[in-house]
C-alpha cells in the first residue's frame, strides 16, 4: 500500500507588523483607534520605568526578589488590551506590565514583593488570578477556568501567560491537551524570551517552533513578533475571537527577549553575551511602538515625568505601610498546622515577643527586613 499524508495542511504563520525603526506594513495595520494606540504606549512606559524602579528598590532593600518584564512589554500589553475586564487573566510572575493594565495598584505589587500577604490578593470583583510561581502551574487552573465558562454558558474567555521554560513541563502538555479535547475558550499566552533562567531555548526544545505545539493538540498555533505590539495585538484579538465565539483554544508564541536579570537573584553575564543583548535591544518594543506614533503624531511630551510621578507617590503610599507580622507565614499553607511547625510557630510568637532576635542570633547576622527595629548599621 502507498504512504498517504494523513494531514497535509498543517501550518504555523509568523506575524510581524511593525519593523524595527516603527513603519508598518500598511497591508497588516490592524488601524486601532488614536486613544487606544496613546492608551498602550502609556502602559508601556509605565511598565518599563515601574520595572526600573522595582529593580532599584530591590538593590535598596526595599522590596525582595523581582522578576523584570524589561523588553517583554509588548508581549504582555498586546495581549492583556484584547480582554475584557470580564474576562479571566492568569500571570505567571513576570506579568507587570499585564496587570497594571488589568488594574493592580502599582503599590500592591510592591507590596507583593516585599513578602505582604495582601499583596497577592487580587480585589475582589477582578477576573484575575494571584502570581504563580511554580512554573506552568497556572496552566491547568487557566484551562479549568476556561472550561467551567464553558460549562456554565459564560461569555467568557481565559488568557493565560507562561514562559519558553514552562513549556517542557507536563503542567503545559497535560492543559493544552485538556483545552484541545473540550474546545475551551483560552488563549495560551507564551512569552519566549529565549532562557529559562541559564538554560537556553535550544535546550529546551527540538521544535522548530514553540508555537506548532498547539497542532499536537489539535488547535492554531502562530508565532508572532512579541517586539511588534501591533503583531501581538492582532494576534491575540483573532484569538480571543476565535474562543468567544466557541471555535476553540488558540496558542500564541510570542518572540521576545527578556533584557534585564532573569530575577535579582541572578547574574545574566555569567551564561550569555553583551552582543546577544545589544542585539535584542535594538529590537526594542518602545522604541519601535513610539517610532511608529511619533510618524502618526501621537508620542505625548513629558510621558515619562508623569508616569515617574505617578511611580513616586505610589512608592510612598506602599512605604507608609507598616511592617508585616511574621507570624502570617504559618497562617496559609495547612489547614491545621503540624505539631513540628506549630512549635516552630511558638518559638518565633516568643522570640518576637522578647523583642526581636537574641545575643546567640549576633554571630549570624541576618540583613534587616523593612521596617524591623534595628541597632545595627
Ligand atoms: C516547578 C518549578 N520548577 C523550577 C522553578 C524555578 N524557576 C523559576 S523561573 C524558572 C525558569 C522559567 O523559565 P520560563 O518559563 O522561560 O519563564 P521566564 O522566567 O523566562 O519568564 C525556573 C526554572 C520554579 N519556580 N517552579
Ligand atoms: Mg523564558
Amino acid at each position: 500500500m502507498p504512504r498517504t499524508a494523513l494531514e497535509p495542511r498543517f501550518q504555523v504563520e509568523y506575524l510581524s507588523i511593525l519593523d524595527s525603526d516603527g513603519n508598518v506594513d500598511a497591508s497588516l495595520d490592524p488601524h486601532l483607534p488614536a486613544d487606544e494606540l496613546k492608551r498602550l504606549y502609556r502602559a508601556m512606559v509605565l511598565g518599563r520605568r515601574l520595572d526600573e524602579r522595582m529593580v532599584r528598590l530591590q538593590r535598596q532593600g526595599r522590596i525582595g526578589t523581582f522578576a523584570p518584564i524589561k523588553g517583554q512589554e509588548a508581549a504582555q500589553l498586546g495581549s492583556v488590551a484584547t480582554l475584557r475586564p470580564s474576562d479571566w487573566m492568569v500571570p505567571s510572575f513576570r506579568e507587570t506590565a499585564a496587570m497594571l493594565w488589568r488594574g493592580w495598584p502599582i503599590e500592591k505589587l510592591l507590596l507583593y514583593f516585599a513578602g505582604y500577604l495582601e499583596g497577592g490578593q487580587p480585589a475582589p470583583e477582578q477576573h484575575d488570578l494571584p502570581i504563580a510561581i511554580p512554573v506552568a502551574t497556572q496552566l491547568p487552573h487557566a484551562v479549568g477556568l476556561a472550561y467551567a465558562a464553558q460549562y456554565r454558558g459564560d461569555d467568557v474567555v481565559t488568557m493565560v501567560y507562561f514562559g519558553d521554560g514552562a513549556t517542557s513541563e507536563g503542567d503545559f502538555h497535560e492543559a493544552l491537551n485538556f483545552a484541545g479535547v473540550w474546545h475551551v475558550p483560552v488563549v495560551f499566552v507564551c512569552q519566549n524570551n529565549q532562557w529559562a533562567i541559564s538554560v537556553p531555548l535550544k535546550k529546551q526544545t527540538h521544535s522548530r517552533t514553540l508555537a506548532q505545539k498547539a497542532l499536537a493538540y489539535g488547535f492554531t498555533g502562530i508565532q508572532v513578533d512579541g517586539n511588534d505590539i501591533l503583531a501581538v495585538h492582532a494576534a491575540s484579538r483573532e484569538a480571543v475571537e476565535r474562543a468567544r465565539a466557541g471555535d476553540g483554544p488558540t496558542l500564541i508564541e510570542c518572540v521576545t527577549y527578556r533584557l534585564g536579570v532573569h530575577t535579582t537573584a541572578d547574574d545574566p553575564t555569567k551564561y550569555r553575551t553583551n552582543e546577544e543583548v545589544a542585539e535584542w535591544e535594538r529590537k526594542d518594543p518602545l522604541t519601535r511602538f513610539g517610532g511608529y506614533l511619533k510618524k502618526k503624531g501621537l508620542l505625548e511630551e513629558g510621558l515619562e515625568t508623569q508616569v515617574d510621578a505617578e511611580i513616586a507617590r505610589a512608592v510612598e503610599r506602599f512605604e507608609a505601610v507598616g511592617a508585616p507580622d511574621p507570624l502570617v507565614m504559618f497562617d496559609h499553607a495547612y489547614g491545621t498546622l503540624p505539631g513540628h511547625v506549630a512549635a516552630q510557630r511558638d518559638a518565633m510568637a516568643a522570640r518576637l515577643a522578647d523583642g526581636g532576635p537574641r545575643a546567640s542570633d549576633e554571630e549570624h547576622p541576618s540583613p534587616p527586613m523593612r521596617g524591623q527595629r534595628t541597632t545595627r548599621r
